[in-house]
């Protein structure tokens, strides 16, 4: 693909997936253009990539599609975290319980298992046809329509590619919700996924009235002091074992109740637990309501932190997973440890630089 006359060609690096993203994109567009009735949706616990990319792709139908009716729903009965409202539209995400009609088309974003679209699903079921655009591993028989690239460090990247060849003006306010999804999923461009691609979108997106420094301010430096509290009990039962290998923290009922700090506050913590120097697995959990706890695992790319995730129940990338468990923290942390423990030794460093090998091609 190639934009405003720029030599930076965009697109996957392959000929093979370009192929295939652009057949999936002319498909998508196909089934949406029928449609007069789009609900778009996002996974549970939405984050920046969930939101963003719902948001973004809700102004870009909108733009090709007028007179059609395009809502933006959350998956969970509850709101967006705040962190993100500074996104354009975000008032207009609606949770599940307030859409009570039967959509023509239901688009999946940022997942390929419906099992994540929570107390959304029945409205997908309810729909006459499903477009799913992600980059999870896909789920086979999900969806009539969809681009699902792995190899994407964001479905913001993809949702970027979707407008050009759409032939759809990237707004400022298209470009920053994109960038916003790009630069979360991405760890601010810190992360293995944060390839030449993203990149390139993300430069494309700067130039069309993106603003990095917005974004910045918005996700990463605009913590309440009940938060901070709650990070410090956090970062001071940071605890490691198998040699400083693994890492892993967690915050208790308790915790949110003694500093009152909000749960969708919390989604920077496993990246607290990630900095310490010499681990390679990182855990953190969070009690959420209902007797239940939610796992984020990270792994700095050699091991598969996802297969973990998915035994217990949940799933995600390789290097970034999670997952949600019944139970206690301490429960939790009983059930998990010893996983993550066996998969370092699986999965371990390999002196002769094999596993590093495989690590690299996996990493995305
Ligand atoms: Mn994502």
């Amino acid at each position: 693909m190639e934009q405003m006359g720029s030599k930076v060609q965009l697109g996957p690096s392959s000929a093979e997936e370009c192929a295939y993203q652009e057949a999936g994109f002319a498909k998508i567009l196909a089934t949406l253009s029928s449609a007069n009735t789009i609900a778009i949706c996002a996974h549970t616990s939405p984050d920046g990539d969930a939101l963003g990319s719902q948001l973004a792709l809700a102004q870009i139908v909108q733009k090709l599609w007028p007179s059609a009716e395009v809502r933006v729903l959350l998956a969970d009965e509850r709101p967006a975290p705040h962190i993100y409202s500074f996104l354009p539209g975000f008032e207009r995400l609606e949770m599940p319980s307030t859409y009570e009609g039967d959509p023509d088309v239901f688009v999946a974003v940022d997942l390929s298992d419906p099992r994540r679209l929570h107390e959304a699903r029945p409205i997908c079921e309810r729909a006459d046809k499903v477009v799913v655009i992600d980059h999870h591993p896909p789920v086979e028989g999900f969806g009539d329509a969809k681009v699902v690239r792995t190899g994407a460090a964001a479905v913001g990247v993809i949702i970027a590619e979707l407008a050009l060849h759409a032939k759809v003006d990237l707004t400022p306010d298209i470009a920053q919700s994109l960038m916003c999804a790009i630069v979360t999923d991405t760890g601010r461009f810190q992360y293995q996924n944060a390839d030449g691609e993203a990149f390139r979108v993300a430069s494309l997106l700067v130039d069309h009235g993106a603003s990095p420094s917005q974004i910045s301010l918005n996700v990463y430096e605009s913590f309440g002091l009940a938060f901070l509290h709650l990070k410090s009990l956090v970062l001071g039962r940071i605890t490691t074992f198998e040699k400083g290998r693994i890492a892993y923290s967690y915050a208790t009922q308790s915790d949110f109740e003694r500093t009152g700090a909000n749960l969708d506050e919390c989604d920077g913590l496993i990246d607290a637990v990630r900095s310490v120097e010499g681990s390679q697995i990182a855990l953190f959990l969070k009690a959420v309501p209902g007797g239940k706890v939610r796992g984020n695992l990270r792994s700095k790319g050699i091991h598969d932190v996802s297969r973990v995730a998915t035994m217990l129940g949940g799933g995600g990338h390789r290097a970034a997973a999670g997952f949600t468990f019944e139970g206690s923290v301490d429960e939790a942390l009983v059930a998990v440890l010893p996983s993550l423990r066996k998969l370092l030794h699986e999965q371990d460093v390999c002196d002769d630089g094999q596993c590093l090998d495989e690590a690299k091609e996996g990493a995305q």
